[in-house]
């Protein structure tokens, strides 16, 4: 699929160094280091049945601040990431709503693509949708099958192809679940555990078959559609690699969906999924997680059409560090605008503090778990202190552009 266009990015005078990130599996921060200099990362897309709300803005600025981090660190990126362009959720709003599901999917991508541009978010090197990763999904599941770990649901009807999960090494050691919360979460985030026939209640489907009036695909496994799980295995292992340096989203995904991942990858590759996995923080609204179920959305769309600046929506963002849940409130893009303001009105004084020392504390916080409030008060306290450096105004512009992507 074709991503969107990338904003530039300035390269900064460089700064050879590391990112500290915090690692869900191992709840601690861990370095990244990636191998030959390449940082190869993988970020869950959209599932493109409502328009981009602010939840996933806030995931796509944070993992494009960590891009951003990377490269100013010195490294080579790969960045991949998936469009769910055939799912449960988006089939049924296309029924609900008479369109076709292809068409809801072209026009949300398309929507999700405009806001990402706007928000200088960067683009992803592979964006693929799970329909042109069928080839690859069916391939994988037919690796795993040598493994012994697949098999078909006793189900006369629909003999579904299932993953064992428990036979993956280190299953679990992600989401550090009960059984109990396990087979909860699972059944709420749109796994199936009371089917009958299946050999575990987390045992997740890989290729469900063709069912009446279902979008399906031929396959050596049968006319049929990937689950979800498997699809993110696929494209991050074909275009990544095994053992690739992070694997993230937002902390909803943590299980089932990157444990499964975690899982499939493990059992196909007999190497780790990934190094580390990265987890953003959940934005609500009005006490409730903002999600297209729920309908509590605030779209960026519409903040856009509604005459916000972009640059301000990102900062609002960026106010919160990547890893909290916290609430939108109008008054955070009020807030973001003023704080806008005085930052274009800084770099533009004939003569301000000089920028390196501001450079180096914001490499400091952002390679620091990706600290973007301590970016910002670092900003603050600059914009307010004077000086007589008549250049630095013009750095600190290209500095805050290739670092937190706001460009002044
Ligand atoms: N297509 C799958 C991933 S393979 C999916 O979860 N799609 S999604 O459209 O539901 O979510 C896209 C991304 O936004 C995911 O990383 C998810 O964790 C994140 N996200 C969804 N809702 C919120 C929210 N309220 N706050 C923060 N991030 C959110
Ligand atoms: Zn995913």
């Amino acid at each position: 699929m074709k991503a969107w266009t990338a904003p530039d990015v300035p390269t900064l005078d460089g700064a050879a160094g590391r990112l500290r990130i915090h690692d869900t599996a191992l709840d601690e921060l861990v370095d990244i280091v990636p191998d030959n200099d390449e940082a190869r990362f993988y970020v869950c897309g959209i599932t493109p049945y409502d328009a981009t709300h602010l939840g996933h803005a806030n995931t796509y600025v944070a993992y494009d601040l960590m891009y951003r981090v990377l490269l100013d660190c010195g490294y080579r990126v790969i960045y991949t990431q998936n469009v769910t362009d055939v799912d449960d959720p988006l089939l049924e709003r296309a029924e609900q709503t008479g369109v076709a599901w292809e068409d809801l999917a072209e026009d949300q991508v398309n929507l999700f693509r405009e806001d990402m541009t706007a928000l200088r978010v960067l683009p992803p090197q592979h964006y693929i949708g799970a329909v042109e990763a069928i080839p690859a999904v069916v391939e994988l599941i037919e690796s795993l099958k040598l493994t012994g770990a697949i098999y078909q649901v006793d189900d006369a009807e629909y003999p579904d192809w299932y993953f064992e999960v428990h036979r993956a090494p280190g299953f679990g050691r992600l989401s550090k679940l009960t059984d109990d919360e396990a087979v909860a979460l699972f059944a709420e985030r749109g796994g199936d555990p009371d089917r009958p026939g299946k050999k575990d209640p987390l045992d997740c489907l890989v290729w469900r078959l063709e069912r009446p009036g279902e979008p399906s695909w031929e396959s050596r496994l049968g006319r049929g559609r990937p689950g979800w799980h498997i699809e993110c295995t696929a494209i991050a292992l074909q275009y990544l690699g095994a053992s690739f340096d992070i694997q993230g989203g937002g902390s909803d995904l943590i299980f089932p969906h990157h444990e499964m991942c975690a899982a499939e990858g493990a059992m196909a590759t007999r190497q780790p999924f990934a190094k580390a996995y990265v987890h953003s923080g959940m934005v609500g609204l009005h006490g409730e997680k903002m999600s297209k179920s729920r309908g509590n959305l605030v779209l960026v769309s519409r903040l856009r059409a509604s005459g916000a600046d972009p640059m301000a929506i990102r900062l609002g963002l960026l106010a919160h560090h990547y890893r909290t849940d916290w609430e939108w409130t109008a008054n955070a893009l009020t807030e973001a605008q003023q704080r806008l303001t005085r930052w274009r009105e800084a770099v533009a004084r004939p003569a301000a503090p000089s920028a390196e020392p501001l450079i180096a504390a914001l490499r400091h916080a952002l390679r620091n778990d990706l600290d973007s409030p301590a970016a910002l008060a670092a900003m603050d306290a600059w914009a307010s202190d004077s000086g007589d450096d008549p250049s630095a105004g013009a750095t600190v512009t290209e500095a805050l552009d290739a670092l937190l992507g706001v460009r002044l």
